[in-house]
């Protein structure tokens, strides 16, 4: 059985060019609906927590810059196979990857700066979403 959420975020990249409006109007037509949303900063610390997974990886110090250096939206999103249609909707990691029409390929501009975050599985889904909203933040 499939899980019903997952946990997005709008990157620096996205924000700084004025991507919001159109990847949320991207992702409501695709029939997610918004449980949890806010514009937020993450501090060096949440990063290097929140990516603690890939902190071995050669290319993490330029993931935590990245992920620090303005604003980004976190929310949580609540569909029918949420996480696997989410990242089908975003698409490849890497842009030059992505399917045409993905949110990746339409904004992304490298595979380092690549837009948006999708959960990779329920499980981090819900580890994700309480790293950034509290319960009754979700409705
Ligand atoms: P995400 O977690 O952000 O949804 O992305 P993902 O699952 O598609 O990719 P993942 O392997 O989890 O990598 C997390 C983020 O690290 C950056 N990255 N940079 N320079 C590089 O080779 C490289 N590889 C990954 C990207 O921002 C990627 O989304
Ligand atoms: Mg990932």
């Amino acid at each position: 059985m499939s899980g019903k959420r997952t946990f997005t975020m709008i990157k620096p990249d996205a924000v700084e060019n004025g991507h919001i409006g159109a990847i949320l109007e991207q992702i409501a037509t695709a029939g997610f609906r918004i449980v949890a949303m806010k514009l937020t900063q993450m501090t060096k610390n949440d990063a290097e927590q929140f990516y603690a997974i890939h902190k071995e990886r050669p290319f993490f110090g330029e993931l935590v810059e990245f992920m620090t250096r303005g604003p980004i939206v976190a929310a949580v999103l609540e569909k029918e196979n949420a996480v696997e249609d989410f990242r089908t909707l975003i698409g490849a990691t890497n842009p030059a990857e992505a399917a045409e029409g993905t949110i990746r390929k339409k904004y992304a501009t490298s595979i380092g700066e690549n837009a948006v975050h999708g959960s990779d599985s329920d499980e981090n889904a819900e580890i994700e979403a309480a790293f950034h909203f509290a319960g009754r933040e979700q409705f």
